[in-house]
């Protein structure tokens, strides 16, 4: 099950109350005032971690508490301090504050911590209050609470290449093509219900993430077919593939059409660098109607097979080529 928002509460520990105590020993008769502080509360912090893939975790599981801080103790010993409670969640997630719809975190980075919500400080023990007037104090104060928070995790897949096409176009099959990726593949449509995302290695040591989306039709923008929800995920793509299948010899209509759908989404999706991956040419069926059309419209065009991998290696290279000038650029 891919889960992409959940909505949570977190309360941070509270802090541990100081205490009122007086130094007792043989042949101290009066010692002085010796009560600890309160330990402080634990954190709640969010850490990426690089294996998670969704949010499911926190579809049933909705409070995440962190540790109170321990009570001060006498002989001024300080009360032991909450453990923090660390929530792995998967790189792209944002966390917003539900009643603000604020955002209050964005990873993006591999290892990335933040601390959401913020343990409250212990209390102060009596020989805190210790004066020259006042040697024997009988006052403490309690810990803080922790912070109480209600958020939202939302996930948005950070992936720089995306793939936007027709229901069994051969997206998938290109993505399990150029990456250890494993998505499902068939020969109807909407197989793929929701992102896969695979890593793309090329040259030696440089490799870029590639996101398989559901299949578009036309009226996805109206709720037809899957909808167009998940095209949240390529949101944050920095660029996108169409994978037209040429045997339809319908290019021209599909180009278009795709374009729709993006446009009534987000018509910043329209802006991003794209390219035309025209796939399935072993099937021998040409389009070159489609073919000048999409030349005339200035798209840079590419004729692969996912099936026999013609084509494959130049696409892997002019993709890497846009991804860099596309960090670069960042
Ligand atoms: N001949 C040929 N068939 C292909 C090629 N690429 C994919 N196919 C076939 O096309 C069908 C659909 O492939 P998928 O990869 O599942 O297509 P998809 O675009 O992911 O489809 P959805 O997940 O439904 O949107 C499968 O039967 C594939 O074997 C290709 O290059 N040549
Ligand atoms: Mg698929």
């Amino acid at each position: 099950m891919f889960v992409d928002y959940v909505e949570i509460t977190v309360q941070a520990g509270n802090g541990g109350d100081g205490i009122i105590s007086f130094h007792t020993e043989k042949y101290v008769p009066k010692g002085g005032p010796d009560g600890g502080d309160g330990g402080k509360g634990g954190n709640i912090i969010f850490v990426v971690d690089e294996n998670l893939s969704t949010l499911r975790d926190y579809k049933y599981k909705r409070l995440f508490r962190a540790e109170n801080g321990k009570r001060g103790a006498s002989s001024l010993k300080t009360g032991r301090g909450g453990r923090d409670l660390l929530i792995p969640v998967p790189i792209g997630t944002i966390i917003r504050d539900v009643s603000s719809g604020e955002v209050i975190a964005d990873l993006t980075e591999s290892g990335q911590k933040v601390v959401i919500a913020k343990g409250g400080r212990g209390g102060k023990g009596n020989y805190r209050f210790k004066s020259s007037t006042n040697r024997a104090p009988r006052i403490f104060t309690e810990g803080e609470p922790g912070e109480l928070k209600q958020i939202a995790l939302e996930l948005k897949l950070l992936a720089d290449v995306g793939l936007v096409g027709l229901p069994n176009a051969g997206k998938s099959t290109l993505l399990s093509r150029l990456s250890s990726a494993k998505p499902k593949i068939a020969d109807y449509p909407f197989t793929t219900l929701s992102p896969v995302l695979g890593i793309v290695k090329y040259g030696r040591y440089r490799n870029f993430v590639m996101a398989d989306i559901p299949g578009l039709i036309e009226g996805a923008s109206r709720g037809k077919g899957l909808g167009i929800d998940f095209l949240k995920h390529i949101e944050r793509t920095k660029i996108l593939v169409y994978i037209i299948d040429i045997s339809e010899k319908r290019i021209k209509s599909t180009f278009n059409q795709l374009r729709n759908e993006l446009d009534s989404f987000n018509p910043k999706l329209l802006e991003k660098p794209s390219i035309v991956a025209l796939n399935k040419i072993d099937t021998r069926i040409d389009d070159k109607e489609g073919m000048e059309y999409l030349i005339s419209q200035g798209v840079r065009v590419l004729r692969i097979s996912a099936v026999t991998g013609e084509g494959l290696r130049e696409l892997i290279e002019v993709l890497g080529k846009k991804v860099e000038a596309s960090r670069s650029s960042e």
